[in-house]
C-alpha cells in the first residue's frame, strides 16, 4: 500500500488569485521529479446535478432560501467525498480550490448572519480534513486594482466585507486542530507561488512519510 497522498486547500477572497496558483501548483508539482501524482478539484463543482442548481443560483437565474443553498453547497463537497478519499488513499495528492471554509464564511456573512456561524458548521463535520489550508490574503486597495467584481451573486464589496470578518474566525477557532498557513496574495504571482509551494512541498513530505489516517472536520 502506498502512503496516501496531501490533501491542500486553498481558500481567500475574490481576486485573491486563488485559480492562477492553484493551477501554477499543479504543473510545479506534476512537472517535479519524480513527478508528485496530483489532482486538482474545485467547490463549487458545477458540472453535477447539484452544481447545475448552484450555478443558477449563483448568476441569480434562481432564488432560493439561505439555508437551502448553504446545504447545496455542502451536499456538493459531501457527493465528491468518496472520490476524493479513494484518490487519497491511492497516493494522489488531491489540491483543491474552495472548500468548506468558504461554505460557512460566505453564507454566515450575509444578511447580517441570518444563518449563524455554528448551524454554518453543521452540514460539513465529517467530510475530509486537509492537511494544509492555505489562506490568500488580498487587501481591499489591491482587490479592487485587479479588476471589477464579475456579475455573480457574492461579488459585492459589502459582501466581501463580511466574508474576510467570518474567515478570519474560522482561522482563529482551527488554530490548536492545525494551523492555516497565511500566505500575502498582495505580491507578484511568482513570489506567492513560491511560498505556496515551499508550504505544500513540507506538508506532502510529512504526509508521505508519517502517513497519518484521514482526519474529519
Ligand atoms: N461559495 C463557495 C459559497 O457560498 N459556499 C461554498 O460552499 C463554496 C464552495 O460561491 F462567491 C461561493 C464563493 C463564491 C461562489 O465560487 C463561487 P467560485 O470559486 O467563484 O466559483
Amino acid at each position: 500500500m502506498p502512503a496516501r497522498g496531501a490533501f491542500v486547500v486553498l481558500e481567500g477572497l475574490d481576486r485573491c488569485g486563488k485559480t492562477t496558483q492553484l493551477s501554477l501548483l499543479r504543473s510545479s508539482l506534476s512537472s517535479s521529479s519524480p513527478p508528485t501524482p496530483v489532482k486538482a478539484l474545485n467547490f463549487p463543482d458545477r458540472t453535477t446535478p447539484i452544481g447545475t442548481m448552484i450555478n443558477s443560483y449563483l448568476k441569480t437565474a434562481a432564488d432560493m432560501s439561505d439555508n437551502a443553498i448553504h446545504l447545496l453547497f455542502s451536499s456538493n463537497r459531501w457527493e465528491a467525498a468518496p472520490a476524493l478519499l479513494e484518490t487519497l488513499r491511492e497516493g494522489t495528492t488531491v489540491v483543491c480550490d474552495r472548500y468548506a471554509f468558504s461554505g460557512v464564511a460566505f453564507t454566515a456573512a450575509k444578511n447580517n448572519g441570518t444563518c449563524g456561524y455554528d448551524w454554518c458548521k453543521g452540514p460539513d463535520v465529517g467530510l475530509p480534513r486537509p492537511d494544509l489550508v492555505l489562506f490568500l490574503t488580498v487587501s481591499e486597495s489591491v482587490q479592487e486594482k485587479r479588476g471589477d467584481y464579475g456579475g455573480e451573486r457574492y461579488e459585492t464589496r459589502e459582501l466581501q466585507r463580511s466574508v474576510r470578518g467570518v474567515f478570519d474566525r474560522l482561522r482563529a477557532d482551527d488554530e490548536g486542530e492545525r494551523p492555516w498557513k497565511v500566505v500575502d496574495a498582495d505580491r507578484s504571482v511568482e513570489e506567492v507561488a513560491r511560498d505556496i509551494e515551499e508550504a505544500v512541498r513540507e506538508v506532502e513530505e510529512r504526509v508521505r512519510g508519517e502517513n497519518p489516517p484521514i482526519a474529519k472536520l
